[in-house]
């Protein structure tokens, strides 16, 4: 009996995207028993009927989330703390590898975290998530079907989409001229001092990756190895890897190019109207990130009442507005800044989006990558 294939139905059945009926002809071909087969579906349709219910008695009195900096709405967190009576601690970081080597060493009082897709999938391989109750999560049923059930975590099991966007750079337009339609750029001696790129392993690699025409999950030596020299050729115009904290420096012009994450452009871009996001035509990195809750997490059902509420139209709506990337949730868009509804930085069309890549886990190859990120900050 395949495990993923009978999630992806249960998951199915409980979103209500097939009927009782269908899940149990399609059970049956993959192979569940009868008996089991109806208890499975009584149990994720009875799932469907609680589903708005909140059973305020098993509230926390506190809830620890551990989130990406500059990330959550003006209101998010006050608006759940009013509504739940929850106090909610909040605390944040600036990249995956960091997260989890945190949560890896021993941290254990985080409730929810926010991983990137590809380190949804590292982190269930390492047995480090709970599995999630869909009955407490009826919003799921509002997200964009394209980011659910996702390869890095079929039947969503451990993660619901949190928002989502790209990785390309931002750069100041009254500096930084001529068409700017390419990684080269990024390159450009011209710009000695003036440039940064993230300190991010996947991230780091990935323009590299991409500027060479290669995968940016690739496992290939080769290609990793080019990448690698590309890297260090670039390392003495930089001035910096840096990640969100950039803004300051791309506010101020003290910085003219820095590859960053979408959103955080767009942030920087409402202080300084002379900067740009450029998503480079050879691709770049598309990505959701997703909450989770730890294994460890010692406020479970409160935690699944935070991804609940997240998922509300109005408040995924409020996250977006304020940190301007893309809400995963359909009916958010109606009360979405119109700008950036209509802006093509945040929602791509689906030509550019076409040309664009999820970071996967790459197993193994993992280790090569670790090694070139070493060398590439110690050099
Ligand atoms: C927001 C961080 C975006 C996370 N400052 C990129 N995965």
């Amino acid at each position: 009996m395949n495990k993923e294939s009978i999630d992806r139905l249960v998951w199915a059945l409980e979103q209500e995207r097939i009927t009782r009926r269908r899940f149990i002809q399609q059970a049956a071909v993959l192979g569940m028993s009868a008996a089991g087969t109806l208890s499975v579906a009584d149990g994720a349709l009875r799932g469907r009927a609680n589903a708005s219910e909140v059973d305020r008695g098993k509230l926390s009195k506190e809830l620890n989330i551990y989130n990406w900096s500059d990330y959550i709405g003006d209101d998010t967190v006050a608006g759940f703390e009013t509504e739940f009576g929850v106090k909610v601690n909040y605390d944040t970081y600036e990249d995956n590898e960091r997260m989890l080597a945190k949560l890896t060493s021993g941290a254990t009082g985080y409730d929810v975290v926010v991983p990137t897709s590809y380190m949804v999938d590292i982190m269930v391989k390492q047995n480090l998530l709970a599995p999630l109750d869909h009955a407490l999560i009826p919003n799921m049923k509002g997200v964009t079907p394209a980011l659910l059930d996702t390869p890095f975590d079929p039947g969503n099991r451990y993660s619901v989409p949190y928002q989502w966007g790209t990785t390309g750079f931002g750069y100041n337009s009254s500096h930084v001229t001529g068409e700017i339609d390419s990684w080269d750029v990024l390159w450009d001696s011209k710009y000695k001092g003036k440039i940064t790129m993230l300190d991010e392993m996947r991230g780091l690699l990935s323009a590299a990756l991409k500027r060479l025409g290669y995968s940016l999950n690739t496992t290939v030596e080769k290609e990793l190895m080019a990448a690698k020299q590309l890297l260090l050729d670039q390392k003495p115009l930089l001035k910096a890897y840096v990640n969100a904290p950039v803004k300051s420096l791309l506010i101020s012009g003290e910085v003219w190019l820095s590859q960053l994450w979408s959103g955080d452009v767009f942030m920087a871009q409402a202080e300084n109207p002379d900067l740009r996001y450029c998503i480079p035509k050879e691709g770049c990195e598309v990505w959701t990130d997703n909450l989770v809750i730890p294994k460890t997490a010692p406020h479970k059902y409160t935690a699944q009442i935070w991804l609940n509420y997240t998922l509300r139209p109005d408040v995924s709506a409020g996250i977006s507005d304020a940190v301007h990337y893309a809400s995963p949730v359909e009916k958010a868009k109606q009360y979405i800044n119109r700008s950036d509804l209509k802006n093509p930085g945040i929602y791509p069309d689906k030509a550019t989006l076409g040309r664009l890549e999820f970071a996967k886990d790459v197993g193994e190859a993992t280790r090569i990558y670790d090694r070139i990120w070493l060398e590439l900050k110690a050099a």
